[in-house]
């Protein structure tokens, strides 16, 4: 990891802040994906493990594909319970900020976040806000779990990695390192995954709870979504789908269905820009995903109120769905000129 050279760095300032028992709650971002809840569970369990008390609190409930993670109903979700959630942030005596790099992005929670005097940042997006009295930031990092399993290895807590911690970190590796096949996937990563398998992780049992979890009706959608949805421009490199709210309603959607939808648009050969559309009833969700040097994160910065990684980025739009497809693909054609100079 690249910390500032400045002394003391951020685990020395968390070495500090950790040399007597402390009261942790852990709060990542909206609408948690793999990363999230993988960083925010392993960051528990290893704390516990280390002797402080620790809980982990949702903004809102995590997909039910990980559900089965090791502690997670025992998490809070503020969405279900804000009263108990707000304790945990109000009570705690440090409050660990994972995966996500604005004060916003805990939505209903960041008037909480912002109360809070202490705050840790772990995370891996693009230019931090710097809203935390500790910042790890590493922007190479693929996964937040990766800094995670990184800062409690230099805090000399391999011990308390024990093999629930580790699933729930290695489960974030997975998810967003897309299998260990995206990019970001360094062999530091691979290292790490290495690593955590010598700590008790069980891979397969984690990959098929991940990847083997489909209900017949999400298979349908995805089905009738590249059938019916999806537009492929060769010339742009670029696969744009899109699906409405009455869609979703037909096949029967449950939260977490389109999760990874849009990668199907950049499977395919000499596509190298993936655009998804997703109609909500108070906007159209925007998710973007490209490889190599076509980067995503700014295009969507400057038009689509969002922002995220080079190859990964997510915005929104509060014009109608046809609007909104249409205005990318007028945008289209000058973005990947751009991306050719
Ligand atoms: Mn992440």
């Amino acid at each position: 990891m690249h910390f500032p050279s400045a002394a003391p760095g951020p685990t020395e300032q968390l070495r500090a802040l950790l040399s007597s028992p402390k009261c942790c709650t852990i709060v990542t971002h909206y609408n948690p994906d793999g990363d999230a809840v993988g960083s925010s569970l392993g960051l528990w369990h290893v704390l516990r493990a280390a002797g402080h008390s620790a809980t982990v609190v949702f903004p809102n409930k995590p997909p039910g594909f990980l559900n089965w993670m090791p502690g997670i109903d025992q998490a809070i979700s503020f969405d279900t319970k804000p009263a108990e959630a707000r304790a945990a942030m109000a009570e705690c005596d440090v409050l660990f900020c994972l995966d996500f790099n604005r004060t916003d992005r805990v939505a209903g929670l960041e008037d909480a976040l912002k109360a809070v005097p202490m705050k840790v940042l772990i995370d891996h997006h693009q230019e931090p806000e710097a809203f935390a009295n500790i910042i790890f930031s590493d922007t190479s990092a693929c996964a937040t779990c990766q800094m995670v399993v990184d800062i409690a290895r230099a805090l000399g807590w391999d011990e308390h990695i024990q093999r629930d911690c580790a699933t729930c970190l290695y489960t974030g590796i997975v998810t967003d390192s897309g299998s260990f096949r995206f990019g970001s996937t360094t062999a530091h990563t691979m290292r790490t995954a290495a690593y955590l398998m010598e700590r008790g992780v069980i891979i397969t049992r984690i990959h098929e709870s991940i990847l083997d979890d489909n209900r017949a009706e999400r298979l349908k959608l995805l089905g009738f979504m590249l059938n019916e949805r999806m537009e492929v421009l060769p010339e742009l490199g670029t696969a744009i789908i899109h699906l409405s709210m009455s869609d979703l309603k037909r096949f029967h959607y449950q939260p977490g269905d389109t999760e990874g939808f849009v990668n199907y648009g950049l499977s395919i050969k000499g596509i190298r820009l993936a655009a998804f559309f997703l109609e909500r009833p108070d906007m159209v969700k925007i998710s973007l995903r490209s490889k190599g040097e076509v980067a995503v994160d700014r295009f969507v910065k400057e038009h689509f109120d969002g922002g995220g990684h080079r190859n990964a980025a997510g915005g929104r739009s509060l014009e109608s769905l046809s609007a909104t497809v249409d205005r990318f693909r007028s945008l289209l054609p000058s973005f990947i000129a751009d991306q050719r100079k």
